[in-house]
């Protein structure tokens, strides 16, 4: 059978069991060369040795685990799970003081696309960004310590899926919405759906030396919704291109309603105009937020016709142009940054759309790319060479073509039906190729059965040569987007270095101490191999005693100044758990509910007497 064989209906039906084999994995791997030399059988490929590290992080959003994964690669061995929006029982993340506050009320989130800092359009391996399309929320994670430092809520917006992508120096990142509601998310009827609601995009930066989110400016789009988005490269730096869909504004079952109109648009807008706009008062303060009305405050926005119901954008590494891929219409259409500016110059226009000039479609479009019965265009990626790379849905495969010709390359069968996939460095303007990794929606047949669910997948695709699929990776719930990055990039440390300012830290065994004032009482503990301190002067410096009613703040510190050598800080029956990294100080807040004896106990497997890690939180009752 041709191997690419679309399937029209039923998107799985018919697809034989994969026909990925790791036969020779028993060969003696030489271990001295990189990976990657192609004289290789695909086993040795993405064999490493022990005592060898993956040549690249992979970062993969863990969509509604509110998690972010980081497998290595070649390998596709999964190196850890960080918590970024949902609450995490092995870090104690939600339940700490910190982490408890950047969470708020909210325990769950959906973490779609990822994205790493930038310099020079270069991922500089400092921070990565993520957005949660469940509660509205941006996060960044510093990749010193993989943990995350800040949260941003969004107000007026609802679902930023189509983020967060960064500018060239990680000047914005772009948060624009999936879900059009009333500015403010307040009371209307959907009969005032065109009027009353809103798409709002966020431009958020970030203050790196605070470590902190922040709103710079909310534009009020059109009642639309924005799919994904990415940011101009190069001569197009100042730009930034987002696909929408549902311009019928249908109010109910999109599936038929939003698929009406043979045309959708891409929004083509200039970050560094309406930057401009906003410090010359050009906006209007909605609940706190500079707001701009594209219908009132008039340029920096305009609008490029697409095929209907687009999904992805994505910006070519030299910055020259944008491609959009249709779920509905089979074909990826080439456009033109140079042509589109051109046309904004000349006005080059075909009317309005609330407000927003509509390019015409001729003047920005280079050209129409239609592989031979592929179905279900999403996401492109690029390589060293500029080629592309484009996941196919429906007919789940991968394209490789030339975006200057439009010319087919190459195609590989993937399972199964891709969503995006992730080039090796390639969102930047130097994307290192050799390695693409597809990112599946269905494992179906792939892996042991666990029931109806199965996880979703990750396929290695080896690129330096004919595509092919040489490694695949079980990821749950879904790896929805993912950025590769080249592991020496990244600087993480092994200790928390002391913080002498650090009021919470107890860094000498003999001061470890709780003070109570009045209902308050505060521990300031260590944790080291193998035991806890509370109270260093105490008969009993492993014990915790309070009154019933008490509200208790534990700040510990690891004294283990010493790589790996993390504890937890769990208290029996009272929900509560959290680490310490080695040389780390966590709070925790609580108030002594229930009255009694709990065992207290280091959850973290950290030496040969970890099981005599543990001490007791008495709670007196209160008569
Ligand atoms: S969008 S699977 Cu949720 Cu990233 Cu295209
Ligand atoms: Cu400390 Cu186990």
């Amino acid at each position: 059978m041709k191997k690419w064989v679309p399937i029209a209906s039923g998107l799985l039906a018919g697809f034989a069991a994969a026909t990925i084999s790791f036969a020779d994995f028993s060969s003696n791997a030489k271990t001295t060369e990189t990976a990657s030399s192609s004289n290789k059988s695909d086993a040795e490929k993405v064999y490493v040795p022990f005592g060898k590290k993956d040549d690249y992080y992979l970062f993969a959003s863990g969509g509604h685990s509110g998690q972010m994964f980081i497998y290595g690669v070649p390998s596709m061995r999964q190196i850890r799970t960080v918590p970024v929006f949902s609450q995490d029982s092995a870090t104690g993340y939600g339940f700490d003081e910190h982490s408890k506050k950047m969470m708020g009320d909210y325990t769950w989130g959906d973490l779609h696309h990822p994205a790493f800092s930038e310099t020079n359009g270069d991922y500089d391996g400092k921070y990565m960004f993520a957005t949660d399309v469940g509660n509205s929320r941006a996060a960044v994670m510093d990749l010193k310590t993989f943990t995350v430092k800040d949260i941003l809520n969004v107000p007026n917006t609802s679902g930023p899926h189509c983020a967060a992508f960064v500018t060239e120096n990680t000047e914005y990142m772009f948060l624009p919405t999936r879900f059009a509601v009333p500015l403010g998310q307040a009371y209307e009827s959907l009969d005032d759906y065109s009027t009353k609601y809103r798409g709002v995009m966020s431009a958020v930066t970030f203050d790196e030396k605070n470590t902190k989110l922040n709103i710079a400016y909310q534009v009020a789009l059109p009642p639309w919704s924005y799919d994904l988005s990415d940011a101009g490269k190069k001569s197009s730096k100042d730009w930034a291109v987002m696909t929408t869909y549902n311009t019928e504004e249908a109010t109910t079952n999109l599936e038929i309603n939003a698929s009406q109109a043979d045309r959708d648009f891409i929004v083509l807008f200039n970050w560094k105009e309406l930057e401009k706009m906003v410090k010359d008062g050009q906006y209007e303060d909605v609940g706190g937020q500079k707001m701009i009305y594209p219908e009132k405050q008039k340029g920096g926005i305009y609008l490029v016709p697409v095929a209907k119901s687009p999904h992805g954008v994505d910006v070519t590494p030299d910055g020259k142009y944008f491609i959009a891929s249709g779920k509905l219409a089979p074909s990826m259409t080439v456009f033109s940054f140079e042509k589109a500016f051109k046309a904004i110059e000349n006005k080059d226009f075909a009317g309005e759309r609330n407000g927003i000039p509509i390019i015409n479609y001729k003047s920005v479009m280079e050209r129409e790319v239609n592989p031979e019965n592929a179905l279900g265009p999403l996401h492109t990626q690029f390589d060293d060479k500029g080629m592309a790379y484009t996941t196919m849905f429906i007919s789940s495969e991968i394209v490789k073509w030339d975006p200057k010709t439009g010319k087919t390359l190459d195609r590989v069968p993937v399972q199964y039906s891709p969503g995006h996939s992730v080039a090796a460095e390639g969102d930047t303007v130097s994307p290192d190729g050799h390695w693409l990794v597809a990112l599946n929606k269905i494992a179906k047949d792939s892996y042991l059965s666990v029931g109806p669910s199965h996880p979703e997948s990750m396929q290695l695709i080896d690129i330096s040569g004919k595509m092919k699929v040489i490694q695949s990776s079980p990821v749950n719930p879904e790896p929805h987007y993912a950025q590769m990055i080249k592991a020496d990039k990244i600087k993480a440390i092994n200790v928390y270095p002391k913080d002498e300012n650090n009021k919470e830290a107890v860094y000498k065994k003999d001061e470890a101490k709780i003070v109570r004032n009045g209902n308050k009482v505060d521990v300031y503990g260590i944790a080291m191999r193998s035991k806890f301190i509370f109270d260093a002067k105490a008969k009993r410096p492993d014990v915790i005693e309070v009154n019933e009613g008490d509200e208790v703040t534990i700040h510990l510190t690891n004294l283990d100044f010493d790589e790996d050598i993390t504890h937890g800080f769990a208290i029996n029956s009272y929900n509560l758990n959290m680490e310490v990294q080695p040389g780390q100080t966590n709070t925790m807040k609580f108030t002594a509910k229930k009255a009694g004896t709990y065992p207290i106990y280091c959850t973290n497997f950290c030496s040969a007497l970890h099981q005599e890690m543990t001490g007791y939180f008495l709670v007196k009752p209160k008569q």
